[in-house]
């Protein structure tokens, strides 16, 4: 069989209702349904051959050679949807500024699940490509749609995935990455929102709130209200970190470079200046705006930060195949 090469590109995505927590830790359920915003300037190009010569999957990221265990599991469910038993030559890139740390499992495992799918011969609608996504880590599931994307919890593995909520944006949003350190966080976002499910006594109330907070969400972006959705999302973000102070041990994911730059976001709002900030799994401060006022908050950034610490994005794509 002659081998055939798939490359495919995903982008990142930065959830403004965060998915934080599992009900189903194999099939990757989660607790609650989130809702993300795809952005165009961080994404993973991935390219895929099935080979029979092959004696197990090969994986290089950034042309550098990495271990294949987890890899190999999710390529197992490709190879068993299609009927195939050769292993893969997989080499991915990711195209985020070296320093940003926002290289995520998101845009790679929504990347692969397209490349690899159709490298195996397979022909998979979008749903289907967000169930898979998902087994490889739950927000890809969000990012094989662009712009606005909610994914929907479900109770199984066929009712787990994301919809497109609205995919061209018809709206000047911006978002500002203020990168603060690219180590390697502490604690994953596996382990920390397992911890904080079964040693939180506030777990139980996000889960009432997270519903709340997506359903006033998405009225917001209906009605184009960009003050109450950056409210709602700072805030969620807000609960989701209050959630790992108070799981045991308590942790957070908070640098003191990341309190100063949610004060300044406090700051320019007091001047009228409209912004509003979230955080994930590490202390990079994401903030969200309008393009019009985005020179002016960059502006103030640069005085406590340095330019190279300081990206900007705009609403993305969902997950496509590309010439290489
Ligand atoms: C989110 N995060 O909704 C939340 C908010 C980080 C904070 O999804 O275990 O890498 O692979 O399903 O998808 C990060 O979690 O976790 C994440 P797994 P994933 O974007």
């Amino acid at each position: 069989m002659p081998v055939k090469t798939f490359t495919a590109r995903a982008h990142t995505n930065i959830a403004l209702i965060k998915y934080w927590g599992k009900k189903n830790q194999d099939l990757i359920l989660p607790m609650n349904n989130s809702l993300s915003l795809t952005l165009d300037h961080f994404y993973t190009d991935t390219e895929v051959s099935f080979d029979q010569t092959l004696k197990q999957d090969s994986f290089y990221l950034n042309h550098e050679k990495q271990d294949t265990a987890k890899i190999t599991r999710f390529m197992d469910l490709v190879r068993a949807k299609a009927h195939l038993n050769s292993f893969a030559r997989i080499n991915s890139i990711n195209h985020v500024p070296t320093m940003a740390g926002l290289a995520s499992s998101a845009s790679a495992y929504a990347a692969l699940a397209l490349a690899a799918s159709k490298a195996a011969g397979l022909e998979l609608s979008r749903p289907d490509l967000s169930r898979l996504a998902r087994r490889g880590s739950g927000s890809a599931s969000r990012s094989i749609y662009g712009g606005f994307v909610e994914w929907q919890q479900g109770h199984d593995d066929q009712s787990s995935y994301a919809i497109p909520i609205e995919e061209d944006l018809n709206w000047d949003l911006c978002m500002i990455v203020v990168v603060i350190d690219k180590a390697k966080k502490k604690i994953s976002s596996r382990v920390g929102m397992q911890l904080v499910i079964e040693t939180s006594p506030f777990y139980p109330a996000w889960i009432k709130q997270a519903e709340q907070d997506l359903s006033a969400i998405k009225k917001a972006i209906k009605e184009r209200d960009f003050k109450k959705m950056g409210t709602i999302a700072e805030e969620n973000a807000m609960k989701m970190h209050a959630l790992n102070m108070s799981a045991s041990p308590h942790f957070s994911y908070f640098e003191p470079a990341s309190i100063e730059a949610m004060q300044l976001v406090e700051l320019l709002r007091s001047e009228g200046i409209y912004c509003y900030y979230t955080l994930d799994a590490g202390p990079n401060v994401k903030i969200l705006c309008s393009d019009k006022d985005s020179s002016r908050i960059l502006t103030r950034l640069r005085t406590r930060f340095a330019k190279n610490q300081l990206l900007l994005a705009h609403s993305g794509p969902g997950v496509r195949l590309i010439d290489k």
